[in-house]
């Protein structure tokens, strides 16, 4: 199945489609670039816990931060140390405090507005040509890899514009015009010196001033094409597998060639784009963003980072439960299925929902065994046993599923797949996964079971 949807993108190239670009929010099935949102929980998907001046959440309340993310950039290490490699320029100097500062941009969503690094803007009659455009680059503390669907997210803080609507026309807060969007390259590395550029698209066709608004359906893997204000948050989607058909090779320092590994990814670049049209695509069509800025009063007149978050990077037992003080073979809620096969099911430790275990079940007459689970569980091996016979009982191996990875199975007649039709709502997503086995072979009697085999790394 997986193969199958990847095929299906690669078919329909992401260039030249204009209008069927996603929304600048909610929209779901959109198989491009599906906005991912920050926040969910019972008060809808993309929605804030705005505080109040004492930090008590207003509207909104009971989200949290999507726990499809599982990392995010940063610029300081946990002693505050600025990581070597990560830099910060933004285009002119003299911004006003907060918005020049690379901690805001760095570590978890928060729910505050407007808690981001700005990389500058551009006076009027500036030629831009000549301008060097802010950027910032950030360091991942884990490795970030390809793994299904998008890897990373961007946020930044575009917002609805009310007036002067894409072509299309429609309501701004529906996101298909009328986005204020502040654009920006996204760039990876592995070593922090040579960087990849992910491709992009803008068909937005003519220059529109400080203060005018974009169409998101015309824009294709540039970040901050998606809302991110006014108690909304979305972020724009970057799968490092569309860097494929890009030159990832260099020669480094001693003339040895290298490779920019999309499995081995440790910085992240955005790089402003001034939008007067100076600056291209990957089709070499001219990017219109804002401009001229206002680059005196606000200073945030170019891209301005809120936060980045990663989705394509190892975890273990720990990093899901987020506290150590949690013991694997606990069973917290009591559900009768311990904390560490809640984990190793994709299931949730603190409500009771032993639905979600693995099941069996007859398709076209044939027994096929179905487990949830995320991809990225890299302590964990899931054992596919089977036994011919409960009495005497002899379980023999058939597959084995680990992280990243493809099923692989060792009985002759067993057929493995997988499904990205699990809990994920959002299309660009797959790292939640569906993984089944149909057993192909007439008239055989056969009992089945998953064993987790877990590395504690403590
Ligand atoms: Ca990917
Ligand atoms: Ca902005
Ligand atoms: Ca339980
Ligand atoms: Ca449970």
């Amino acid at each position: 199945m997986l193969v199958s949807a990847l095929c299906l993108l690669a078919l329909m190239s992401p260039l030249l489609h204009g209008g069927d670009y996603s929304r600048g929010k909610y929209d779901p099935d959109n198989a491009y670039d599906a906005p991912i949102p920050g926040w969910v929980g019972p008060a809808g998907e993309g929605g804030v816990p705005l505080p109040d001046e004492y930090g008590n959440p207003t509207v909104n309340i009971g989200n949290y931060i999507n726990p499809v993310f599982v990392g995010w950039a940063y610029y300081y290490d946990e002693e505050g140390t600025i990581y070597p490699g990560v830099a910060y320029e933004p285009s002119v100097e003299g911004y006003y405090w907060p918005w020049s500062e690379p901690v805001m941009a760095e570590g978890p969503l928060f729910p505050y507005i407007n808690d981001v690094c700005s990389l500058g803007g551009y006076a009027p009659g500036q030629d831009t040509a000549e301008v060097e455009p802010g950027y910032i680059t950030l360091y991942f503390r884990k490795p970030v890899r390809d793994v299904p669907g998008a890897d990373l997210v961007v946020f930044e803080n575009a917002i609805f514009s009310e007036s002067e609507l894409g072509e299309d026309g429609g309501d701004p807060g529906e996101g298909i015009g009328g986005v204020f969007a502040e654009l920006a390259y996204v760039e990876v590395s592995s070593d922090g010196v040579h960087f990849a550029r992910f491709p992009s698209v803008s068909l937005t066709e003519a220059a529109y001033g400080p203060n005018g608004s974009l169409d998101p359906t015309n824009v294709y893997n540039l970040a901050g094409k998606h809302v991110n204000n006014q108690g909304e948050c979305w972020g724009t989607p970057f799968d490092l597998a569309s860097l494929r058909q890009e030159d990832l090779t260099y020669l480094d320092d001693e003339d040895i060639e290298r490779q920019v590994d999309i499995n081995n990814i440790r910085y992240i670049r955005i790089v402003d784009i001034p939008g007067d049209g100076s600056r291209l695509d990957s089709l070499g069509n001219s990017i219109y963003d804002p401009y001229p800025t206002n680059i005196y009063n606000e200073g945030t007149g170019g891209f301005d980072l809120d936060a980045i978050g990663v989705i394509g990077q190892e975890r273990g037992f720990y990093d899901w439960s987020g506290t150590t003080a949690m013991n694997p073979l606990d069973d917290d809620d009591g559900d009768g299925v311990v904390n560490l096969l809640e984990y190793a099911f994709d299931m949730n430790p603190a409500a009771p929902d032993a639905g979600n275990l693995p099941r069996m079940q007859l398709v076209d007459g044939k027994p096929q065994l179905s487990f949830r689970r995320d991809v990225r569980n890299s302590d964990i091996t899931y054992v596919l046993e089977a036994t011919d016979s409960l009495s005497p009982v002899a379980w023999y191996e058939v597959a084995r599923v680990e992280a990243f990875s493809d099923p692989v199975v060792s009985l002759p007649g067993l057929e493995a797949t997988t499904s990205a039709e699990s809990r994920h709502t959002q299309a660009t997503l797959g790292v939640w996964q569906t993984v089944s086995f149909t057993d192909l072979s007439a008239d055989t009697t056969r009992f089945y079971r998953v064993r987790i085999d877990w590395v504690d790394a403590q």
